[in-house]
């Protein structure tokens, strides 16, 4: 096996397929590595929902800088098995391993400085989500690693101008049917938003306690009948609320 400098990084995981949040592009302009992020120090999955690793991720690296976005920006969210990309030359693992089915979700929370702020009592809302599937059976994790790693949504147009935390997250149900086996994944953006939008949430949630262990989005087995991650081709519901609509 062959360790290059930013393996340090993964030296924990070396055998797990694990993954991280490591850049972002808006409208195709890739911003380059942890630029504006806030990155865990490992790839290892957070497991406890009520722990405060729930928020951004394990605590790790912090950007000085803020990313300059506008309501209606392709936002693309880069995610690697370890930091710079694969483990080694034809990891079949990067950049996830392709067992670790589920959703990836995004969030915002209205901050005054985002390179700076806590992130703890943060008032965060949901601003999209790429589920399952049932037609073609694909969870967001597919369509992920199908992009190479990149997954995209629309900064909504309503949002407020300001600064934000945005919380990006991968929950891999691979083992979920156990209580507390659940992956989750998650890194934080520190962004700028421009423009005249004017949405304030009527509701919001709390990182921790958004989740409970045993929510039947966290606590599943999504194997069917035949024994495919499929979830037995039903629907499959995120956890947390629902995505704002403008
Ligand atoms: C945030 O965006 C506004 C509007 O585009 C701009 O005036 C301001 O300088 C930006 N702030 C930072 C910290 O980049
Ligand atoms: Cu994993």
């Amino acid at each position: 096996m062959k360790f290059s400098v930013v393996s340090l990084l993964a030296y924990g995981a070396a055998v797990q397929a694990h993954c991280i949040f490591q850049k972002v592009s808006i409208n195709g302009k890739d911003s380059g590595s942890l630029t504006g992020l806030r990155t865990p120090n490992n790839n290892n999955p957070v497991q406890d929902v009520n722990s405060n690793n729930m928020i951004c991720g394990q605590s790790g690296y912090t950007s000085q800088s803020v990313l300059n976005v506008a309501p209606g920006d392709r936002i693309g969210s880069w995610w690697q098995h370890v930091i710079g990309g694969p483990q080694f030359s034809g990891d079949p693992d990067n950049p996830i391993a392709k067992s670790h089915k589920g959703p990836v979700m995004a969030y915002l929370a209205k901050v005054d400085n985002a390179a700076s702020t806590g992130i703890n009592g943060l008032k965060w809302f949901k601003i999209w989500e790429d589920s399952f599937d049932t037609g073609s059976r694909k969870w967001g994790v597919d369509n992920m690693i199908n992009n190479g790693g990149w997954t995209y949504f629309n900064l909504p147009q309503c949002i407020a101008p300001g600064q934000y935390l945005l919380r990006m997250e991968i929950l891999a149900l691979h083992s979920a049917k156990t209580q507390g086996q659940a992956q989750f994944y998650q890194g934080c953006a520190q962004i700028n938003v421009s423009g005249s939008g004017s949405f304030s949430p009527s509701s919001s949630v709390s990182f921790p306690g958004a989740y409970k262990a045993n929510d039947p989005s966290i606590l599943i087995n999504i194997y069917g009948p035949t024994g495919q991650p499929d979830n037995g081709g039903k629907a499959y519901t995120a956890p947390g609320p629902r995505p704002i609509t403008c």
